[in-house]
């Protein structure tokens, strides 16, 4: 297998996970800073010019965090990281879309491309703070979802890689505070092998 990602990224949860699962794979990092990703090199392999993208050993392509997830979790069943049964498997996928598609793509991205959202410099202010609404709504339905709990299935599974990288990006890159329950989340993921790899494999630690 081979991960493309960027250091600090989304892709870093799919890195999270591969740790976990420990079979071999090759890390390659793009600089989506200098616009690695629109190059051909990487657009012939995923022409969404998004990392993660996975290659997988058969030489296919899966992209989109929730389906790499779940593929991972699917292909490597004795890693643990698909809960048994269709609902939990249901629900990690619903908290795995959700940290996807709401938190990052509706709520960080405002926060941190708010020309995306609107032309003008003079309404960014208020696009930013719009993400930010966002971002705190989500954090604050994470938090119900983990009262009483290590993970957000009870056990560790492949969701909690999501939450931890939009964690990451609030506390650990903007240093908000995050609400309790998310912020021992996030403490427990942070002490798990698996991610001290991948913080250090990313320069990040
Ligand atoms: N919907 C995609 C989102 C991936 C995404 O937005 N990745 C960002 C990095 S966090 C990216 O590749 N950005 C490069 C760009 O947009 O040019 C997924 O679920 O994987």
């Amino acid at each position: 297998m081979k991960l493309f990602y960027a250091p600090g990224a989304c892709s870093i949860g799919i890195h999270v996970l591969l740790e976990e699962i420990g079979k071999p794979y090759e890390p390659v990092a793009l600089n989506i800073r200098e616009g690695a990703q629109f190059k051909p090199e990487f657009t012939q392999i995923n022409p969404k010019s998004k990392v993660p993208t996975l290659v997988k050993d058969d030489g296919g392509v899966v992209t989109e965090y929730p389906a790499i997830a779940l593929w991972l979790a699917s292909s490597f069943p004795e890693a643990k990281l698909l809960p048994a049964g269709a609902d939990k498997l249901a629900k990690a996928l619903e908290y795995t879309d959700f940290a996807v598609a709401t938190l990052h793509m509706q709520g960080f991205s405002r926060i941190f491309r708010p020309a995306n959202f609107a032309p003008n410099e003079a309404d960014h202010a208020a696009v930013k703070a719009k993400g930010e609404e966002i971002f705190k709504k989500g954090l604050g339905v994470f938090d119900a979802a983990l009262e009483g709990k290590d993970y957000l299935l009870g056990e560790f599974s492949f969701a909690d890689s999501a939450l931890f990288y939009v964690s990451f990006w609030w506390n650990g890159r903007l240093g908000n505070e995050l609400p309790p329950n998310v912020a021992a989340h996030y403490a427990r993921m942070k002490a798990r092998p698996a991610v001290q790899r991948t913080l250090a494999a990313e320069g990040l630690s």
